[in-house]
């Protein structure tokens, strides 16, 4: 055994138990060990070892190996893959991307807006991960390319051999940018020539950007705002860990479903999916602070589960996050090498750079192991805040061997001792074992410093994520540091600094994205459009329904079964459940088309032989994600903008209580949205009277309040089957064939009514939000409007009939299938008022209700802020009264709930009855 090894061995024990009571007899052991390795091999070691845990816990000994490993690097000096590049290169260019990214954040704060600056931005967070990224850059990251990529011509000084040169005709990876990082990602675009110097300066000025022939750079990653650049939101801490996982598992489902060659592009011609290196892979650059998230650790026993070696997470550990150190008196990284080898992955630590190399050399007696284990991460920060000398005081003054192993290094050595993440050849070596590891998911936990290289202002210090600028001197010593060609002048007026074109550097930087197919991230959203069926081909059931008893739920999955059917829609059809198929009445498509299962079913199923068996089978159709609204939205989320990351245009329907949609894991949906998802969102069980006695948590009442919210989402609330089928239809023609970036949401509900059939007429109304359900009475009559959406369509026929037999007064009924889409276009309307473009707001709503009489009264199951939306939308002078279901739901029947909330027939009546005066 090496020394190092040993210690490792050692250094783990002492983490644990504390000192050693014998440790010539530890050394016995561990030399037994070592023999056996070197006589019989690692695997005879590792079944010894399994042996032997087998035995002491048959003989009492309770003992269970320690998740964690010593505070060193994973990968031993002699097993590290040699650094393919131009170090010297790689570390100039690294220095021109911390430059500009630092010009660029304090730029935006020199922006003056009210006297104040007020832009904000982030330096330090990119400071910390701007080498993690750099590698990621130069050696790993390979870009879409369809067409057929030159060979490289290889850098200057030699040709490079690296992990995953681009395939010909590849998709590329997936890159999820930690988000606070976004200026290295801009300053790199810059020199790679697809930004401007203008671009740049107009980083966090979107809006005043085009006046000045610049484009505004979003502040974080937007593919909203910036759609051929960003293909992931990760802005919002949690969103990126959950959503990366289940991109690779969507990747994954894909492959197996024989819709994606397993290398990349469908054109690909690739021997296997155990062609490790080489496949298409998910990087998610994340920092440690990121990983309290509950979202960020939710779907690690998923990735392992399924073995998602397509996928590789980076931690950026500095220690640090906003406000101060990661629970300073623990140690992150081993919290988190605990948690992910906990879930099954495999666990790289690259913790120290190369410098310490020959200090672990020289430690025979253990001294730096045993005083990592001593130091946790506040002091860890405190040391990366302090110059060489405080380090050589405190951290190497503990002990004489530690004194000694750096006796002949100056203080400025000590200084320029690095973390592992600030070192390109101990990240290249964590990176290529990364993607060579087979079977499952790996992280690399990077050791990186908080505001690195950024000065006594920032480096280490508690407010450096605050930190946005240095002062004068702060910009020469960094200047200096990193040897930038630079005048004062230039680097006191922050001149963003580009080598020229036919400069070793440039040459090099962009032979090596030429190397991986292009540049990255770029997003692309050209995909070939998909067929829609005929309207009766899906839904004849529907739209001539005549009376039928049906739920609107149910009416769904029909639906949906005759588009699995299709031959050209029905492949790319993707339903998503969390555990409630049987709740919607699905069970059906388990036979029909399977459980995604990518171990296929290694069981008999108990219900075998039946008509509805439960079927899973590694091409099933079905995303069956147990009992995770957030994990069912990202696999949406990854399906629904399958056009755009792997050129593939599926239709996602992921079918929930729509209790826990929205409100739930409304910010999943929300970064969906930025992401420019097309799918379906179907909330079922939906409305907080219809879905009875499952009471106040399941009940409903505010889910359309959210979705109109959201820009490109269209909420339809419909009443009927043919409503919906309708809805659906239109949908599908916008998404897939005109590929524009909408997605809906659709209630469904679980009450089962007669349906009546719906006239070709109404459906126009249907899809921009109202048609007139039934004119009542006869002219000369007392005259109301009723409208009605969802479920209360059924109350306000009731009531109209009671109005007109009862009062003598004729009820017109308006089924209303979006309040949302309502207010949209009178806002619109109102919007081309004040312009000047319309003399009078005319919106629809005005112009269906203008010309009919008498008081309006609207009822909803949700809550009545929902059609409240429209009320400035009405016809003038016209008294409106809405009824909802304001307040916390309740266990009881439809019609007591309904009394309770004053919704139904009787409160419509009331209501009607009082607005007549
Ligand atoms: C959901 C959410 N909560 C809070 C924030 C605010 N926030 C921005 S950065 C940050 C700290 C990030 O720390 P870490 O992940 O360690 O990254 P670092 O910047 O330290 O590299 C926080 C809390 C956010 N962006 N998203």
């Amino acid at each position: 055994m090496t020394d190092l090894s040993l210690a490792r061995h050692i250094g783990a024990i002492l983490a644990r138990s504390g000192a050693d009571a014998d440790p010539a007899e530890t050394a016995e052991w561990c030399e037994a060990l070592d023999a056996l390795t070197a006589a019989h091999g690692p695997a005879r070691a590792r079944f010894l070892l399994d042996a032997l845990l087998a035995h002491a816990r048959r003989r009492g000994v309770h003992w269970q190996p320690s998740l964690i490993t010593p505070y060193v690097n994973t990968i031993p000096l002699e097993d590290q893959s040699p650094f393919p590049g131009d170090l010297a290169m790689e570390q100039r260019l690294a220095a021109l991307m911390r430059w500009n990214a630092l010009a660029m954040v304090m730029r935006a704060n020199r922006v003056e807006s009210g006297g104040s600056a007020e832009l904000g931005g982030h330096i330090a967070s990119y400071a910390s991960a701007a080498d993690l990224f750099e590698v990621g850059f130069n050696h790993f990251f390979r870009a879409r390319s369809d067409e057929d990529t030159p060979a490289a011509d290889g850098p200057p000084g030699g040709p490079i051999r690296t992990g995953g040169a681009a395939q010909p005709g590849s998709l590329g990876d997936l890159v999820f940018f930690q988000p606070h990082s976004a200026p290295g990602v801009y300053a790199r675009a810059f020199l790679e020539g697809r930004l401007g110097a203008d671009d740049l300066a107009h980083y966090r000025q979107e809006l005043v950007a085009p006046a000045h022939g610049a484009r505004g750079l979003t502040s974080y990653p937007h593919p909203q705002l910036m759609p051929d650049f960003w293909q992931f939101p990760t802005g919002s801490m949690g969103i990126g860990p959950i959503n990366a996982i289940y991109q690779a598992r969507f990747l994954r489902y894909l492959q197996h479903r024989g819709l994606l060659a397993p290398g990349g592009g469908a054109s690909q011609r690739r021997s296997s999916l155990e062609d490790t290196a080489q496949q298409r892979r998910v990087w998610g650059f994340f920092g440690d602070g990121e990983m309290d998230e509950p979202e960020s650790i939710a779907a690690l026993s998923l990735a392992a589960r399924e073995q998602l070696d397509n996928c590789t997470f980076v931690i950026n550990c500095n220690l640090q996050r906003l406000d101060g150190p990661v629970r300073g008196n623990g140690r992150i990284v081993d919290e988190l090498e605990s948690v992910f080898a906990g879930a099954g992955w495999h666990v790289i630590k690259c913790l120290w750079s190369s410098d310490w190399d020959v200090l672990f050399a020289r430690d025979h007696g253990h001294a730096l192991m045993r005083a990592f284990a001593d130091t946790v991460d506040g002091q860890f920060q405190t040391l990366s805040a302090k110059d060489g000398a405080f380090n050589r005081e405190v951290f190497f003054g503990q002990n004489d061997e530690l004194k000694a192993l750096v006796a002949d290094l100056r203080d400025e050595d000590i200084d320029r001792l690095r973390r592992g993440g600030h070192d390109a050849v101990k990240i290249h070596a964590a990176f290529a074992a990364a993607v060579a590891h087979a079977g499952q998911p790996t992280v690399v936990l990077a050791k990186t410093m908080k505001g690195y290289a950024m000065g006594e202002a920032a480096q280490g210090r508690m407010t450096t994520h605050q930190a946005k600028k240095l002062d004068s001197a702060g910009l020469l010593a960094f200047r200096d540091r990193f040897a930038l060609p630079m005048s004062d002048a230039d680097t006191q007026s922050l001149a963003f600094y580009k080598p020229a074109d036919d400069s070793a550097e440039m040459r090099y930087l962009l032979s090596r994205r030429q190397a991986l197919g292009g540049s990255l991230p770029a997003r692309r959203s050209d995909c070939p459009p998909v067929p829609v069926p005929s309207l009766d081909a899906t839904s004849a059931f529907a739209l001539q329904a005549d009376g039928k008893e049906m739920s609107t739920t149910m009416a769904f999955v029909r639906v949906l079964g005759n588009l699995l059917k299709d031959p050209a829609l029905g492949p790319r059809v993707v339903p998503i459940v969390a555990d409630e198929a049987r709740t919607f009445g699905m069970a059906s498509l388990f036979r029909q088309v399977g459980i995604y299962a990518p171990l296929g079913q290694l069981y008999q199923p108990e219900d075998s032989g039946s008509i509805l068996s439960y079927r899973e089978d590694k091409s099933g159709q079905i995303l069956e994600e147990g009992i995770t609204e957030a994990g069912a939205l990202s696999s949406w989320t990854a399906a629904a903008t399958s056009y755009s990351t792997h050129g593939l245009a599926m239709l996602p329907f992921y079918i929930y209580y729509s209790m826990f949609g929205f409100q739930r894991v409304g910010d999943l949906i929300w970064a969906a949205a930025d992401q420019r998802a097309r799918g379906f969102l179907i909330g079922a069980t939906a409305g907080r009277t219809t879905l009875s006695g499952e009471g106040l948590q399941h009940q409903d009442g505010t889910s359309h309040l959210v979705a109109a919210t959201v820009p490109n989402c269209k909420a339809y609330d419909p009443a009927t089957a043919g409503e919906l089928a309708v809805i659906l239809d239109r949908g599908m023609r916008e998404m897939l064939e005109q590929q524009t970036d909408v997605f809906y949401y659709v209630t469904a509900m679980n009450e089962s009514v007669a349906q009546p059939s719906l006239p070709l007429a109404a459906h126009d109304g249907v899809l921009r939000g109202m048609y007139r359900f039934r004119a009542g009475g006869h002219e000369g009559q007392r005259r109301v409007q009723l409208l009605a959406s969802g479920a209360m369509l059924g109350e306000a026929i009731k009531a109209a009939a009671v109005l007109e037999t009862a009062h003598g007064v004729a009820a017109d009924v308006w089924s209303v299938t979006s309040f949302s889409e309502l207010a949209r276009n009178g806002i619109a309307a109102e919007a081309a008022w004040r312009h000047g473009t319309a003399g009078l707001v005319r919106g629809f709503v005005s112009e269906q209700l203008a010309p009919t009489r008498g008081p309006i009264v609207i009822a909803t199951d949700y809550v009545r802020a929902v059609p409240e939306q429209i009320r400035a939308f009405l016809p003038p002078g016209r008294r409106c009264v809405t009824l909802g279901t304001d307040g916390f739901g309740r266990s009881d029947t439809r019609a007591a709930l309904r009394r309770h909330f004053e919704v139904d027939a009787e409160a419509i009546v009331q209501a009607t009855l009082r607005s007549l005066g």
